[in-house]
């Protein structure tokens, strides 16, 4: 258990260094670069989730790395919405190039959701789960509603 959140803790500091370093050659390569980070940060938030709904069991470990892990993924996809990458394969609306301020806003409560999500699974009770969780998936709905074609 130490040495796993040793391990996560290394890779939260890692990963909050990278978006910033984050340089994509191409457009495509940013658009990929996003969409994995989303499906990486979609897979353990819907970990969280099923625990969440009772569609499984409640592991508090469990529970609590998967959180830790969305969190860390959520401060990744900003960089890639980079100039010219809103034409290609994706979903992305011109509005959050277009509307960056209310884009910027629902990705930082977003983050800020996910924060509270990942200090609600440490505490090892499904309630705090539960309270924390939709609210957090809340945000996710948010933006998809107004930044992404169906
Ligand atoms: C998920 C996931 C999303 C959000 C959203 C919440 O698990 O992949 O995009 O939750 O469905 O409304």
């Amino acid at each position: 258990m130490k040495k796993q959140i040793a391990f996560v803790s290394g890779l939260l500091a890692l990963l909050l260094a990278l978006p910033a370093a984050a340089q994509f050659a191409k457009p495509e390569d940013a658009i990929k670069y996003r969409k994995a980070s989303f499906t990486v940060m979609s897979a353990h938030f819907g970990r969280v989730g099923a625990m969440a709904s009772g569609r499984a069991p409640f592991d508090a470990k469990a529970a609590a790395e998967n959180a830790d892990i969305a969190m860390a993924m959520s401060k990744l996809p900003w960089a890639a919405f980079t100039e010219g990458s809103d034409k290609g394969d994706t979903r992305a609306k011109p509005e959050i190039w277009r509307d960056s301020a209310k884009y910027n806003e629902l990705a930082d409560k977003m983050q800020s959701e996910l924060v509270k999500l990942s200090a609600a699974a440490k505490q090892g009770n499904l309630d705090a789960l539960k309270t924390a969780f939709g609210p957090a998936a809340a945000t996710c709905k948010n933006c998809h509603d107004n930044f992404r074609k169906d």
